[in-house]
């Protein structure tokens, strides 16, 4: 049986909640109050944060490399493409996701410049997005899902304004048609 260790405002989680919807893997959930963390959660991960997934007596920590453990335990449907210069272009977009997360918290901090260093990553999603359909590739797969928890969260909750950013929104928009996305787009509500 699979647990996924999990906070419902937690975007990383939300990386592996959509990987394993995605891949039809029934898995039971722990929330983790992340304002009260218990001790335990320590044994589980040095570092204290989620998500932490368990499969049997494996634990895993951090939301990439456990998605990367699904893809290769729940290899159907594919979320990597076979293409090897696509994978590990989609693979480099993931490695360098600091690029986003920096500017998103450093704004939700309320830090002096922060939007325009958002706005500018924006951007370079917006390009990468006109030139190809998915952050992964020619198809849906695991760099989409490393950047959309991000990106409805900034939509959503943060009032970040995607419109002029048009194949972003785009891909959004596609995005969200699937269930496991709109699963997400539902806590997302709800936070
Ligand atoms: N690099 C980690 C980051 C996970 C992370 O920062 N999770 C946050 C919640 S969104 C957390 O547990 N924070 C508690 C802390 O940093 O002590 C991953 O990708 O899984």
């Amino acid at each position: 049986m699979i647990t996924l260790y999990d906070a419902d405002r937690c975007p990383y989680c939300a990386r592996t909640r959509i990987a394993l919807a995605e891949k039809g893997v029934e898995y039971e959930t722990v929330e983790i109050d992340l304002d009260d963390r218990p001790s335990w959660i320590y044994e589980k991960n040095p570092l204290g944060r989620v998500p932490v997934l368990e499969d049997d007596t494996f634990v895993l920590a951090e939301s990439a490399v456990i998605n990367e453990y699904l893809e290769e335990r729940y290899p159907e449907p594919a979320l990597w493409p076979l293409d090897a210069a696509e994978r590990a272009y989609g693979r480099l977009l993931v490695f360098r996701f600091d690029q986003l997360s920096k500017p998103y918290y450093a704004l939700r901090r309320g830090e002096d410049g922060a939007d325009e260093r958002l706005d500018a990553e924006l951007a370079k999603l917006n390009a990468i997005l006109e030139a190809q359909p998915f952050l992964t590739g020619r198809a849906y797969g695991l760099a989409d899902i490393a950047y959309v928890p991000w990106l409805l969260r900034a939509r959503d909750r943060m009032g970040v304004e995607l419109r002029s950013y048009d194949a972003l929104a785009q891909w959004l928009e596609r995005l969200s048609e699937r269930p496991a996305i709109a699963a997400e787009l539902d806590v997302v509500a709800a936070l």
